[in-house]
């Protein structure tokens, strides 16, 4: 229980550093992590409670960085001890990380609480195991506000529903909590409490859950929505208090519900041209919207420039595995659509799909690749992510894969792992693991080469040939910046990559592997 003798409290959120440098490091530099905010600004309305959230992977504001990586939290507790910290476990490779976390803060009286995608099944006694007081399973927005009345003692644990806690000794699951459908009842997203971030990408969302049902992922459930107003509301706010242009709808699936986007994208549309102000915006869309022209063209019309597509693969029999159902083919064609409407198209795939049980497929790596390579180069996509399959958990993929044993033991390949650059099963006989991630290699090193920086330069000196297009100057633009926007981010890749390479040849994670590998065989 909590000093009630003083007059407030503060609750910390810690968004926990990545493990590893990888793709991702550098865009989580200039954005944060929305649920975290989501659940903050819901404390922010408490009565005497301060409520402060810390990035650790964008601490670019005079944030306090420890030698070891991540924030210094002695540091922060000296100068504003928190009572209470929030920890957000929503990627899974952070979980190394957000027990080390709970355990500083445990270690101090302090308590700790977690919530995110990770917490599922047998993950739940894990966390609680491992310094965590309390999980909060599902949404935070309205658990955390009873929880902390509990930590006030102004409440009974029992009656809070969808946490998750230790009771001598043995795990006390909550009933589940209802999802929020009135989101209109929540406060707008305040960015102004992830102290030390320097925002440049505002995540914003509309809608919650997914009716896809792809076997790998975690978002699963009848899709739930806020209204436009509110959505365009959460943006006029940033762009009226932050001064924000670039925004990342982080929607699964953005154009569900027709008619409610169509508006969206029209109020939006209005609003630009109302502040005379023109916005940027990113969303994530199936290949199948393409057929819908008059969607394509109210997306331009109001700013989004980018969407980023999961692929998944350029072959047919793991498009099947994964329950997608679409062929390679079509795919190619729809893609062109979002190109001749003028989108930035970022494909999103997924490496060496584990084939459904009974399903024979062998096709030799090398033909898998020139599968990748060819169908990113017909489809000419702008940027690429080529990933191998993460057996997320609480998914139907982990679940399969487990019974098959062939998922390496997170004793030997950790958590920190699962951010889609390791192997951490075993794949589809006849390819080998080492082939497996070879292959992400050749696929991306072929994409993101160094020769592109002679590309920049040769762009720079063809600027003076958007005197051929005064007549049209946006179509101009566009033909120019595209190329020169997408040779710096082929270089910038290759940069990346390599920064990869060299940390992960130091890291041994070869050993680990070998020793999974012998762990798996000896449990068969
Ligand atoms: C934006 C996004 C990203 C961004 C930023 C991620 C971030 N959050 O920092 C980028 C592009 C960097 C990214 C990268 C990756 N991502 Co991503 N991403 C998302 C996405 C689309 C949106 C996240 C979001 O804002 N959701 C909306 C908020 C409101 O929901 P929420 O985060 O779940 O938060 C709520 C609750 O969980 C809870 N909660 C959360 N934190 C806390 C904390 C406390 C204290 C409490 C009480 C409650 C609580 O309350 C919140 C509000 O209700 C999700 C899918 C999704 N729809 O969630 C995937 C998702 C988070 N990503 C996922 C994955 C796997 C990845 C990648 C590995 C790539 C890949 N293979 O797909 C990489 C990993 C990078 C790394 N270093 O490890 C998985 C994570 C699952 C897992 N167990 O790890 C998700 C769920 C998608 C999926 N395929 O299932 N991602």
């Amino acid at each position: 229980m909590l000093d009630t003798t003083v007059k407030r409290h503060r609750l910390r959120i810690v968004i926990p550093a990545y493990p590893a440098f990888n793709i991702y490091s550098r865009i989580a530099k200039g954005t944060t992590a929305l649920g975290p905010v989501c659940v903050a600004s819901a404390v922010k309305e408490m009565e005497g409670w301060d409520v402060e959230v810390i990035d650790e992977n964008n601490l670019r504001r005079y944030g306090p960085r420890a030698p070891s990586g991540g924030a210094d939290h002695e540091f922060l507790q000296q100068l504003r001890a928190a009572d209470v910290v929030g920890l957000y476990g929503g990627l899974t490779s952070t979980i190394p990380r957000l027990y080390r976390l709970a355990q500083f803060y445990r270690d101090r009286g302090v308590t700790t609480i977690a919530g995110g995608q990770h917490f599922v099944d047998e993950n739940i006694a894990e966390a609680l195991h491992s310094h965590v007081d309390y999980v909060v399973l599902g949404e935070g927005e309205e658990a955390i506000k009873e929880l902390l009345a509990v930590l006030e003692g102004k409440k009974d644990r029992g009656e809070v529903k969808g946490i998750a806690y230790l009771e001598k000794g043995k795990v006390v699951r909550t009933p589940a909590r209802e999802p929020i459908t009135d989101f209109d009842r929540l406060p707008l997203p305040d960015f102004s409490l992830v102290r030390y971030a320097k925002v440049k990408l505002y995540p914003v969302e509309r809608i919650r859950g997914c009716g896809m049902d792809c076997e790998f992922c975690t978002v699963k459930g009848r899709p739930r929505s806020a209204s436009p107003e509110r959505l365009l509301e959460s943006i006029s706010f940033l762009v009226e208090t932050k001064d924000a242009r670039h925004f990342f709808i982080v929607d699964d699936l953005f154009g569900q519900q027709r008619e409610e986007t169509l508006r969206f994208c029209r109020m939006l549309r209005d609003y630009q041209k109302k502040i005379g102000r023109r916005l940027d915006l990113s969303v994530q869309i199936r290949w199948d919207k393409a057929k819908d022209r008059e969607l394509l063209s109210s997306m331009r019309q109001a700013g989004i420039s980018t969407v980023a597509i999961g692929f998944e693969s350029p072959i047919k029999e793991e498009l099947e595995a994964m329950r997608k159902r679409v062929r390679p083919q079509e795919m190619l064609a729809l893609t062109k659509e979002f190109h001749k409407s003028g989108f930035l198209v970022h494909g999103m795939f997924i490496f060496g799909y584990p084939m459904a049980e009974g399903v024979v497929f062998r096709m030799p790596v090398k033909e898998r690749i020139k599968h990748y390579r060819r169908f990113i180069a017909k489809a000419q996509l702008d940027t690429v992510q080529i990933l191998l399959p993460v057996p997320l958990p609480g998914t139907e993929l982990r679940h399969r894969l487990k019974k098959q044993s062939r998922v390496y033991p997170v004793g030997d390949v950790g958590w920190e792992y699962y951010d889609g650059n390791f192997p951490l099963f075993e794949p589809d006989r006849p390819m080998t693991t080492e082939e497996m991630q070879g292959a992400v290699k050749k696929i991306m090193g072929r994409f993101y080469e160094f020769k592109y920086i002679f590309m920049i330069v040769l762009n720079v000196f063809s600027f003076p040939a958007m005197i051929f297009f005064l007549h049209n100057i946006e179509s101009g633009w566009r033909r120019w910046y595209r190329p020169w926007r997408n040779y710096l981010l082929r270089f910038g890749g290759w940069l990346t990559m390599k920064e990869w390479l060299s940390r992960y040849k130091k890291e041994g994670f070869g050993e680990k592997l070998q020793k999974a590998k012998r762990h798996l065989e000896k449990g068969r």
